[in-house]
């Protein structure tokens, strides 16, 4: 199994679940100049991590990758079983976490975050919005996960599943960014799955830089 992989990226999300399952990958550093090539966008059309190879499987996207992976390895329990009422909120969060939750956090990276480079976004392509309308949405967004883990500490069956890193991988990400600030349920959900150890193996190349 190989998996493609940018340190600090989206890739870190199917990692964090490989490590959790102690499923046995190959890792494989994607370069700018390896994106670009016509090989590698034959496995990912926008030359993105993450991609997951698994021998006839060839498959992108972060979350659909976790789901596939957590599917795949049932029997390890990061997955509710498939029909159980479970497996719908089970959904509901992955669903959540890559189209609702996401979007404000790559909002506050792109157009309110000032040190992007001009080939990452260029300037003129910036939208104006300031810092607190796009926490002020991401704050909305967060409600029902605050809601949530009032009373839970995961998100789904009170236990830890495939969803938790797709959420929790987004959240994090919004956290280093500094959009997290207050106390809340949400914030102390991300202190306890950093301390998770699979997440400190699938991130120890935090400080690699790749060209
Ligand atoms: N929705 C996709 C997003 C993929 C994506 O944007 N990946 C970024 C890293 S987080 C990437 O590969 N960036 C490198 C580039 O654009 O060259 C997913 O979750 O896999």
């Amino acid at each position: 199994m190989k998996l493609y992989y940018i340190p600090t990226t989206r890739a870190v999300r199917p990692r964090w679940l490989l490590e959790e399952m102690g499923i046995e990958y190959e890792l494989i550093t994607v370069s700018m100049e390896m994106s670009r090539q016509p090989e590698y966008r034959i496995l990912h059309p926008h030359g993105k991590v993450p991609v997951l190879v698994d021998d006839q499987v060839t498959i992108f996207e972060s979350a659909a990758i976790c789901t596939y992976l957590a599917d795949k390895y049932l029997e390890k329990g990061f997955a509710p079983k498939i029909n159980s009422p479970a497996r719908a909120y089970y959904y509901q969060w992955l669903f959540y976490a890559s189209l609702t939750l996401e979007a404000p956090v790559e909002q506050y990276l792109f157009h309110v975050l000032p040190n992007l480079p001009e080939k990452v976004l260029p300037k003129a392509e910036k939208t104006r919005v300031t810092s607190e309308e796009v926490k002020e949405w991401f704050a909305k967004v967060c409600q029902p996960l605050n809601q949530l883990l009032q009373d839970n500490d995961y998100l789904v069956e009170n236990r830890f599943t495939a969803a938790d890193i797709v959420t929790g991988g987004v959240l994090l990400w919004a956290s280093k960014l500094g959009m997290l600030t207050d106390e809340s349920p949400v914030k102390a959900y991300i202190t306890k799955l950093g301390q998770r150890s699979a997440l400190q193996r699938a991130d120890i190349d935090v400080d690699a830089q790749v060209d």
